[in-house]
């Protein structure tokens, strides 16, 4: 398999080639998406460096994400920008239906847009992101998308991953998500730059909006930004339009108090991080059957030394 040198032919100016660019670039996600380490780095060797918003969406199963993100993605195209979706589905058999679900859903919401969809297996990833999420971006964003919505699963550790990867973190729940929230005391709220309680429609929402805005001011209280909290609904037009604003001002936000210096050096630590983790798992792998029953510190400068032989 080889994924090295394969450069972008998206020409957003014609669709007949902006429809086949898409097929190469989906195409070329997937390969990226299963890739070995090596066949990663000889990708990012090749890569044009571009930028792009990248607005990630989290929350627990059901709370509505793929919905919502469709939503927005439908009224931020609108502004004439071209947007990709990115939606990282649990990688388990049991949940496949779902993912399809899911897909369908999206695809009939944008069936009128030039919005491009495109749906990962979160693979071994414990983190509930991808193992090459940091790879698969970087292949979107090098094909000139002016942004890119990425829906992550679950909630709990995927947050600090997302948070390095995305320039706004959206955290979605659904109105019944109470005890959720009191397990999500460690931190995870904070993480967010911005909290949506979704299917408003539903009775809960407003007083689950207004738990959390109360756990949210001790941000204040420590000097820091207090993520707004949006209720929102799907068939709620101006939820979807005020969500669309709130992450308007985070982006101009974040320009004024984050530099780009300090987000490019953030996600390249761990993007190299993403690369050696994946990198290890390989080797260990590789380990012949009289290694395993080895003792862990022979086990370990025996896979330190082969990955310094083919670092
Ligand atoms: N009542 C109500 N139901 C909604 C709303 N938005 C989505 N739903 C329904 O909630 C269910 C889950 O929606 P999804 O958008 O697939 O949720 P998700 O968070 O992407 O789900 P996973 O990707 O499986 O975690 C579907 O049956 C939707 O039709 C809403 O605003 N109100
Ligand atoms: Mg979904």
């Amino acid at each position: 398999m080889s994924v090295a040198g394969e450069t972008s032919t998206r020409d957003p100016a014609d669709s007949r080639v902006a429809a086949s660019a898409r097929g190469d670039l989906a195409r070329r996600l997937s390969r990226i998406s299963r890739a070995t380490v090596s066949e990663s780095l000889r990708v990012l060797r090749t890569q044009a460096e571009a930028s792009a918003r990248r607005i990630g969406f989290t929350g627990p199963p059901g709370a509505g994400k793929s919905t919502l993100i469709a939503r927005l993605a439908k009224a931020r195209a609108a502004r004439g920008e071209s947007l990709a979706i990115i939606a990282i589905d649990p990688s388990s058999p049991k949940t496949s239906g779902a993912l399809l679900g899911d897909r369908v859903r999206m695809d009939a919401l944008l069936a009128d847009t030039d919005v491009y969809i495109r749906s990962l297996p979160s693979g071994r990833s414990a983190d509930g992101l991808s193992d090459n999420l940091a790879d698969v971006l970087a292949a979107v964003e090098a094909e000139g998308f002016a942004e890119i919505l990425v829906e992550t699963v679950g909630v709990g550790q995927v947050e600090y991953g997302a948070r390095t990867l995305v320039d706004t973190l959206v955290l979605t729940m659904g109105p019944h998500s109470g005890d959720q929230v009191q397990a999500m005391k460690a931190g995870v709220l904070e993480t967010a730059d911005i909290v949506v309680v979704n299917k408003a429609d539903l009775p809960g929402a407003e007083r689950m909006a207004q738990d959390i805005g109360s756990v949210l001011e001790r941000n204040r209280a420590n000097g820091r930004r207090v993520a707004p909290v949006l209720l929102a609904a799907a068939n709620d037009a101006e939820s979807v339009e005020r969500l669309s604003r709130a992450i308007d001002e985070h982006t101009q936000w974040r320009e004024q108090h984050v530099s780009r210096q300090e987000t490019g050096e953030a996600r390249a630590l761990f993007h190299t991080r993403s690369l050696l983790n994946r990198r290890i798992g390989e080797l260990i792998e590789t380990l012949p059957s009289n290694t395993r029953g080895a003792p862990v510190a022979d086990i370990y400068s025996h896979v330190v030394r082969l990955l310094n032989e083919s670092g």
